[in-house]
């Protein structure tokens, strides 16, 4: 008998000299005596795809990642050669390809410097087990460049020295440091030599980036399968690799109704109703802002998704009605698993339809989950996901649901080693039929699409709302997100606020943690801390696990209430900001949150910080992280900022030590800016008011800031019902100018802005609006100068002494 005892290892295989080059308009091929291709691609001046085939053949171009309203389009495409290299030359862009080793390396157009190069550049192994290769990149590390992005990893915001893994997986408790977790989002952006650039590896297969951990001067990427296919994204802000990412594989399909981004309250789970209810009035009776209320797996008949426990939930409409006429949408949690339950109709038609995932030779994939038993649909059909969308039509429409909530969609598997479904599984992938293994990172994408196609049907003409825990690159065009289940400790605090940063840098700013913490229970001083931070994320949300108790915003104590109170007041005050912000985030891809380096790269002393942020594009925010303190040092990015609870103002580009007791968390608005302020609501469209507030903090020189408003809900501002204001400010020495510029067709109810100065260095002496000069009784001449004036001016004068 003969027995092979060693499989033929070839190891890494690399590509040869280049013997073919052709180019097709936007494309161009580049294939090697050993017959790999490199096809080229120019997106845009600033945006370059690199893929490789091993065997002279692509695979069919499809991507669940790039969506096709990606821009495309340069203003410049030349390619030349010389002796060693073939020279590709956009306006942004050099790029040289080596001929003799096919190696790639990257040059700023205008300054003709060094953005990357290839290290090894492309190689790959084959791989014996699962066919097709293993396919491998890696570019040097330059000098002093660090790292950003890569989804939810719960590390520091700067990536250097550290490698990871992208492999959706449910992570109960996760730590500092665990990876993978749930999302698998493969794009991280770089900076050195105050040069940006981004890499986005599409590739759902399992995949690892290395920086400069294995090989201090390298960094790499590599995939289990599939093809090595990157995006590269130049800069050289980083600002704009960020929006050109996010342009790449989507903003958000319409803004979320101005609920959305009130407050939510979550528990594993509240039931009965009257469980529920008590909630809902405590909210009201201790007038703490709430707009969400979420009904967790027990709301169902036995876990089955779709079906009410009648027993706790007797008519589910009456009571959604109910909590809608107090000011609360109702959110519902729906997973992926179906009970394996002949009865049960849901499961029943999509056995009968051949809609579930199946093993390689043909069983159904069948997994534990809540419900017990159960088999999955195979999101990634579009015939099932249709189907799926069709579920909801009861839920949103008749019933009245606002929201669904995806959990569980990694997939998670329970009682089984590696949490999912084994490697066979076979799936459609839109026509490409693949195993799990190019399909488990875009499983939870791909139920989370097919949810917000269902509630945008059925809530039509209201906007949909759907959250999701598992994602891949692209799944902020359907959803939103939260981090899964966190822990209520001072570490995990942190861990949420790195989190946020990194995900609004990946392109998906609509995130927020468990606000408390989901396992455990929290401290109230804890509690309250991470209050703070939350209401600075563009996802709000307290939850909390089944048995560690009670997380409501008052179960800790009056002192704690008030702070909640006094800080989700905050966060509907500064709802338009955050609307304006989120306007900008669908516009143009400018990611909610803005890590420092983000902010302000050319300042190297930023390319480290954790901490703090900036909200939007004027408010810096640095949350306590620690028990007992009474403030904390943090770093403030240059300019000058304003402290937003004493109006001091500071000179940045150092660190400071900054006040804050229990009540207070560091915030600090940008001098020039016009902040504008709600009234505060009990929830979103609770007051008819007739005017807002515009907070001025004066600047000796110019600031601009806008105000986006629309009605809150439906699709009418995408035929131009919105406003946009543009507020210029000029500061001088003894005056201030207010300029106001306005666009779009709608017209909010309100008619007046009450405009506080915050700061002005002369007393009043005469003011003007639109070249008339005004009275001065109109002025509150108390501490902070204030007026009320017509929402319509263009300019508003003050003149000092
Ligand atoms: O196996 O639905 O992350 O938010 O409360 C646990 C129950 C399932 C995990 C989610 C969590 C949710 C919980 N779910």
């Amino acid at each position: 008998m003969i027995v092979n005892t060693e499989l033929e290892q070839k190891g890494n295989l690399f590509p040869s000299e280049i013997i073919n080059y052709y180019k097709d308009v936007d494309k161009l091929y580049f294939t090697t005596k050993n017959n790999v291709v490199l096809k080229v691609t120019v997106v845009r001046d600033s945006v370059i795809r690199f893929r490789y085939a091993t065997t002279g053949k692509f695979e069919k171009d499809f991507s669940y990642g790039v969506t096709i309203h990606a821009s495309t389009g340069y203003n410049k495409l030349r390619v030349t050669e010389n002796e060693t290299h073939y020279i590709i030359t956009t306006s942004k862009l050099v790029c040289l390809v080596e001929k003799l080793s096919l190696q790639v390396s990257l040059y700023d157009a205008i300054d003709n410097k060094l953005i990357n190069e290839d290290e090894i550049g492309f190689h790959w192994e084959e791989s014996y087990e699962f066919g097709g290769d293993i396919v491998k990149m890696s570019k040097v590390c330059q000098k002093a460049e660090s790292y950003y992005g890569l989804g939810d990893k719960p590390v520091d915001v700067n990536l250097k020295g550290k490698r990871f893994e992208n492999w959706a997986t449910d992570s109960y408790a996760f730590g500092k440091n665990t990876d993978p977790i749930y999302k698998a989002i493969p794009f991280y952006t770089a900076i050195q030599d105050n040069k940006s650039y981004g890499v986005f590896f599409d590739n759902t297969f399992k995949t690892h980036f290395d920086f400069s951990h294995e090989r201090r001067n390298v960094t790499s990427f590599w995939a289990q399968g599939g093809e090595m296919n990157y995006y590269f994204i130049y800069g050289p802000k980083m600002e704009d690799v960020v929006k050109n990412y996010t342009d790449l594989t989507g903003k958000p399909h319409a803004l979320p109704p101005l609920w959305a981004l009130g407050f939510h309250q979550c528990k594993w789970s509240y039931y009965p109703e009257s469980n529920v209810k008590k909630v809902t009035n405590t909210f009201r009776d201790l007038k703490i802002p709430c707009d969400a209320i979420y009904l967790d797996i027990d709301y169902m008949d036995g876990f089955r998704c779709f079906t009410w426990d009648k027993k706790y939930f007797p008519d589910p409409k009456r009571m959604v009605t109910e909590l809608e006429d107090d000011g609360f949408k109702t959110v519902v949690i729906i997973d992926p698993g179906i009970k394996i339950d002949l009865e049960y109709d849901v499961f029943k038609e999509a056995l009968d339809k051949d809609y579930f995932c199946k093993r390689a030779d043909g069983p159904y994939i069948k997994g534990k989950v809540w419900p017990g038993e159960c088999y999955f649909p195979d999101f990634t059909r579009p015939e099932v996901r249709d189907w799926w969308s069709g579920l909801f039509q009861e839920l949103i429409e008749d019933i009245g649901v606002k929201g669904v909530w995806n959990d569980m969609n990694e997939p998670a598997v329970m009682d089984v080693p590696n949490k999912s479904f084994p490697d066979d599984v076979r799936h459609d992938f839109d026509g490409n039929p693949c195993s799990h293994r190019k399909a488990h990172n875009i499983y939870g994408t791909q139920m989370a699409r097919a949810t917000y196609h269902g509630l945008k049907k059925y809530a039509y003409p209201k906007r949909p709302f759907v959250i999701t825990r598992s994602a891949y690159s692209g799944a902020q065009r359907y959803t939103s997100t939260w981090m899964g289940d966190n822990v209520a400790t001072w570490e995990h605090l942190a861990i949420a606020n790195n989190q946020a940063q990194r995900m609004a840098m990946s392109g998906f700013s609509f995130a927020g943690s468990d606000i408390g913490g989901f396992a455990e229970q929290p401290q109230g001083e804890l509690f309250a801390r991470w209050i703070q931070l939350g209401v600075f994320h563009a996802f709000c949300r307290v939850h909390s696990s089944r048995d560690h108790g009670a997380q409501e915003p008052w179960v800790f104590g009056e002192e704690i209430t008030d702070i909640v109170r006094k800080f989700v007041e905050l966060r509907y005050q500064l709802l338009p900001y955050l609307y304006t912000s989120f306007w900008k985030y669908i516009n143009d891809g400018t990611p909610i949150l803005k890590s420092l380096v983000l902010y302000d790269q050319e300042d190297e002393a930023t390319h480290y910080r954790s901490d703090e942020f900036i909200y939007g594009e004027q408010i810096l925010v640095c949350p306590i992280q620690e028990p007992n303190a009474k403030g904390r040092r943090m770093y403030i990015p240059r300019g000058k900022w304003y402290n937003f609870w004493t109006d001091e103002l500071v000179e940045g580009g150092k660190e400071l030590w900054v006040d804050a007791d229990l009540d207070i968390m560091p915030i600090f608005i940008k001098e020039g800016t016009v902040l504008p302020k709600y009234p505060v609501q009990q929830f979103v469209g609770e007051m008819k008011f007739d005017e807002i507030t515009l907070d001025v903090y004066y600047k000796n020189g110019q600031e601009t800031s806008k105000l986006y408003d629309d009605a809150h809900d439906g699709y009418d501002y995408k035929k131009g019902r919105f406003s946009l204001r543009t507020f210029k400010v000029t500061g001088k020495k003894k005056e201030l100018i207010i300029q106001q510029h306005k666009r779009g067709e709608f017209n909010a109810n309100y008619t007046k802005f009450n405009i506080v100065f915050h700061n002005l260095p002369f007393a009043i002496t005469s003011i003007q609006i639109d070249n008339a000069a005004i009275k001065l009784e109109n002025i509150n001449t108390a501490e902070t100068q204030a007026i009320t004036i017509d929402k319509e001016f263009t300019e508003l004068h003050l003149f000092g002494n």
